[in-house]
């Protein structure tokens, strides 16, 4: 790359005001260490490094975190965190998160007790040395992370997630005090005058929608933002929002808050020409090179022909950025990174006219989510109510409905199968359809096994009624388990037996079970597209233990397909948690 990078955090701008710039940027705003470190060919280790990391890619900016809250802190006494290593490198990656099922703060107690810092006993220096080594025409993007992220993470997923739906009191509090020291340390470092933009990293969303209900998120969450986006607005600086997953039903919002820009629009979840003609003349689009797919698993050829796409279909007019659907992971070849940024440098000169189909290669578009069946229920009880039941977690109502179809000479087992389950079937198809979110779901899930608990005792399923056995687990290296979880409860609540061997589970792991506890069907987790090849090591070494045909294999996870799950010879694959239930019960009834 024998370019002259001349950075310009004028044209950076411009594009965030969904102008044309001289030429389309670079927008990524993370990269991971060792992509870097390959990247300069030698270790990127001090701030002088960073910035010449980020100079010589040709970005026209360097990003910082502020550090602060981050990551969630587990004092002393209180539960500890996950560690996730990438086993490829060693330690060198490893990282800390906070695990979902416990958090550190989720109760007053803990609250009151939480070392909250304060701006005022962080160092700052490094805003200062900005300041005098920035090359000309470069600025710093401050990463002012996060709030709602922090909250769930520090509170515990499942535990945040019901406190929201039943009692709010301590999520408030935590809004009010985490929302308070991020806008306090906001304040404090923009008066630094290399700092040029504000990026919220705060994940709101999953594939196919927000993590929570959007009234919590306009409650609780966009009145920091707005405040913040006023003072950017004020002040001239730059203020981007970051969010994974399908935002569609809060992108007015976030208009609404102030933000210039969003990112990383997944291509999985948002079709990218779509946000562009419904919001594209008042929100600047970075991001959406695919990062499950081509950036990873592609060609550097492919990485060309799917910028040259992006810069002719957004580009025009300005208010795009190249950058890649989420980060610039450790799992990017470094030779698909350095494509992306060439590719950009070459097709993105203003004014864009690119002929359709100029560059040659595999490229990604946007696919709708698949249309999931409808199931038919034969509803022989009153479905309706158990459903309303299980939705509003009214635990003595359920009760109340189980004794009266009992009562009314009803086999508890039948009572189960032909009213909770189809109840909680129609819960799915809910959530399928964007009526209801996580929470509910995890909620309806527990109540229905609450309920199941009071009457352990009359419904004694006779072993050719059980739907079957499950063992359930995120693969080696993959720490994702919200979206397990809920395929879990899913699961129990269809009346399966399910044993969770948790995350990161090796593939041995996955195979002594299939071998003590012989369940029907193993059930493969995987979020990330370098994991998901650890759900083929797992078939093979079920293979290799002579047990592939004692076991059915069912895999599923935001990056893995139909197809992906033909290659490896999986024997079913589910999109979601409700698609999960039909598939086992279609893999049993073969
Ligand atoms: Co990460 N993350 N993450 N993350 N994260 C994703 C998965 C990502 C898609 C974001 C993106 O690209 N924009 C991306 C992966 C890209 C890729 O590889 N293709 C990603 C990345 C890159 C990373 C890190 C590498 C970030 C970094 O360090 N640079 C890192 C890796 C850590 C590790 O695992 N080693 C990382 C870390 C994390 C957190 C720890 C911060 C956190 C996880 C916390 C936790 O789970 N306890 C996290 C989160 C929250 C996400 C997003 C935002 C949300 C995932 C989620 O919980 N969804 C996610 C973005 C996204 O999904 N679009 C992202 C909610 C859940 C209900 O949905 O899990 O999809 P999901 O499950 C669905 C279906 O997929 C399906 O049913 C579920 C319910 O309907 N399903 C199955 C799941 N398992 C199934 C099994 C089945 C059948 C269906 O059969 C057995």
């Amino acid at each position: 790359m024998a370019r002259e990078p001349k950075p310009d955090f004028e044209r950076y701008m411009t594009t965030l005001h969904c102008e044309e710039p001289n030429r389309v940027p670079l927008g990524d705003w993370h990269v991971d260490q060792l992509p870097k470190d390959n990247f300069m060919g030698e270790k990127v280790v001090t701030l002088e490094d960073q910035v010449d990391f980020w100079y010589t890619a040709g970005f026209d900016f360097v990003t910082s975190s502020s550090g602060i809250l981050e990551p969630v802190r587990a004092p002393e006494g209180m539960t500890t965190k996950g560690e996730a290593v990438h086993t490829e490198y060693g330690d060198r990656v490893s990282r800390e998160w906070a695990q979902e099922h416990e958090g550190v703060i989720t109760n007053w107690e803990q609250f009151e007790k939480y070392p909250w810092p304060s701006v005022d006993d962080f160092d700052l220096s490094k805003w200062d040395m900005f300041d005098k080594i920035l090359p000309p025409g470069m600025k710093s993007i401050l990463l002012l992370g996060k709030i709602y992220t922090f909250i769930w993470m520090s509170m515990g997923a499942e535990i945040f997630f019901n406190a929201l739906e039943t009692n709010e009191e301590l999520p408030a509090a935590m809004f009010e005090k985490v929302g308070q020291i991020q806008y306090e340390t906001f304040l404090r470092v923009i008066e630094y005058p290399c700092v040029g933009a504000v990026l919220h990293p705060d994940d709101i969303a999953h594939n196919t929608g927000l993590l929570v209900h959007p009234k919590h998120l306009r409650k609780y969450l966009f009145p920091w933002y707005k405040k913040i986006g006023d003072v950017c607005r004020d002040k001239g600086l730059g203020h981007i929002f970051h969010s994974d997953g399908d935002c569609t039903e809060v992108m007015d919002d976030l208009i609404d808050c102030g933000f210039h820009a969003f990112n990383p629009i997944q291509p999985k979840c948002m079709d990218i020409v779509e946000v562009k003609k419904r919001w594209g003349d008042k929100l600047c689009l970075i991001g959406n090179l695919n990062l499950d797919s081509t950036l990873t698993l592609g060609s550097p050829e492919d990485v060309r022909a799917e910028v040259y796409e992006r810069i002719r279909t957004i580009g025009p007019g300005g208010g795009y950025m190249v950058a890649s659907s989420n980060s610039i992971t450790d799992f990017v070849p470094l030779e698909n990174m350095k494509a992306m940024i060439d590719a950009t440098f070459e097709f993105g000169r203003y004014p864009i006219e690119l002929d359709e189909g100029g560059v040659k290669g595999t490229i990604w578009t946007y696919q709708a989510k698949p249309k999931l069946e409808k199931v038919e229920i034969a509803a022989e009880l009153d479905v309706e109510s158990y459903m309303s039941a299980l939705l509003s977690k009214n635990l003595p109502r359920l009760i109340e409905l189980v004794q009266k179809d009992i009562d009314s000479g009803l086999r508890p087992p039948d009572v189960v199968s032909k009213g909770m389950i189809p109840a909680m079937t129609i819960i799915g198809e809910k959530f399928q359809n964007g009526e209801i979110y996580i929470p509910e779901m995890i909620l309806s899930a527990k109540t229905m096994s609450e309920t199941l608990s009071h009457f352990k005792d009359q419904i004694v399923v006779k072993s050719e009624e059980k739907q079957g056995s499950v063992v359930i687990g995120t693969v080696k290296g993959d720490l994702h388990d919200i979206g397990k979880d809920l395929v879990r409860m899913m699961l129990e609540g269809q009346g399966y037996i399910v044993e969770d061997l948790g995350v990161s589970v090796d593939p041995e792991k996955f195979v002594q079970t299939v071998k003590e506890k012989k369940p029907d069907i193993l059930g493969l987790s995987a979020l990330l597209t370098t994991t998901m090849l650890e759900m083929k090591n797992t078939i093979d070494a079920l293979q290799e233990a002579g047990m592939r045909d004692a076991v059915k294999v069912i895999v599923g996870g935001a990056p893995v397909t139909q197809k992906f799950a033909n290659d490896i010879g999986a024997d079913g694959y589910a999109y979601d948690a409700p698609g999960a239930a039909q598939k086992c019960k279609e893999l049993l009834s073969r």
